[in-house]
């Protein structure tokens, strides 16, 4: 039974205190193999929609991540998972805002026995050209998460501490956890959720992965979402910025964001 998309004042309370909110089950077991059978095709460069998606990086042998951007542009079923309305709403209810766009979408899936460290991070350091930190990062379970399949890490609370500096590389060998200030409270809560199952979490909550150990892939969708209030600043170079160029609609700085780069994903149309 797939969880209710209505979330209560606790949970959202607890989203702000916390920085995340670990949603159940929002993909049926069915709906999870429709996925995974899709986004393997992606991986193998089959694309229903007849486009690729905006950035492919494959994995180099033998230890690296396969990591896609935008696999809406490219897949049907990976479309419809994404632009979920029942993931947008419950976005929504988390950040408080009246409606939700899509900022892009990422296909993670680390080998079993490989992968990389996925360095502590803010999400939202990495988007600047939104001027407003109201975005939230939903990431869908492809595969029962391990406790040694290589889980995100949330640093609770971290999202109250500010903007981070970014780290000197996101993908490598090396975790480089940031020196917190003294006194700060937190503890790290890895995301251990089955298949299906969907993690929210804040633009500025630290987070970062380490590597698969286990013997079984360890696969997730993110939707990375934004509030529909969110207007465009230039000025960090990012692949949206040279993606929505290429469409007659996008925003001028300062305006919200609009145009097929960011479709709206809540309410549902
Ligand atoms: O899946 C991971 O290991 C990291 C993903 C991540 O950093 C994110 O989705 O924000």
């Amino acid at each position: 039974m797939p969880a209710a998309s209505t979330l209560t004042p606790d949970e959202i309370a607890r989203f702000d205190e916390r920085g995340y909110h670990l949603h159940g089950r929002v993909f049926s077991d069915a709906e999870v193999d429709a996925i995974n059978a899709a986004a393997d095709r992606v991986i193998a460069g089959v694309y229903d929609k007849g486009s690729p998606p905006d950035v492919t990086t494959l994995r180099r042998e033998p230890v690296d991540l396969i990591k896609i951007d935008n696999t809406w542009k490219a897949d049907t079923t990976l479309a419809r998972t994404v632009l979920s309305p029942v993931i947008g709403h419950i976005a929504a209810q988390l950040i408080g805002a009246p409606s939700i766009r899509m900022w892009h979408d990422q296909l993670l899936d680390k080998p079993p026995h490989g992968g990389r460290v996925v360095t502590y991070h803010q999400d939202w350091a990495y988007w600047q050209m939104i001027a407003e930190c109201r975005t939230v990062t939903c990431w869908i379970a492809l595969d029962d998460v391990l406790p040694e399949s290589g889980p995100m890490v949330f640093l609770e609370g971290s999202h109250k501490l500010g903007i981070w500096t970014l780290p000197d590389g996101i993908s490598g060998d090396n975790p480089q956890k940031p020196a917190l200030p003294p006194g700060f409270q937190t503890r790290e809560v890895p995301v251990i959720i089955p298949r299906g199952a969907v993690s929210f979490h804040h633009g500025l909550l630290l987070h970062g992965s380490d590597r698969n150990f286990s013997p079984q892939r360890r696969r997730a969708l993110v939707s990375h979402v934004m509030s529909g209030e969110c207007t465009y600043r230039p000025g960090q170079v990012h692949m949206n910025e040279w993606m929505m160029a290429r469409y007659p609609e996008h925003p001028a700085p300062g305006e919200k964001f609009r145009g097929p780069q960011f479709p709206p994903i809540w309410p549902a149309a």
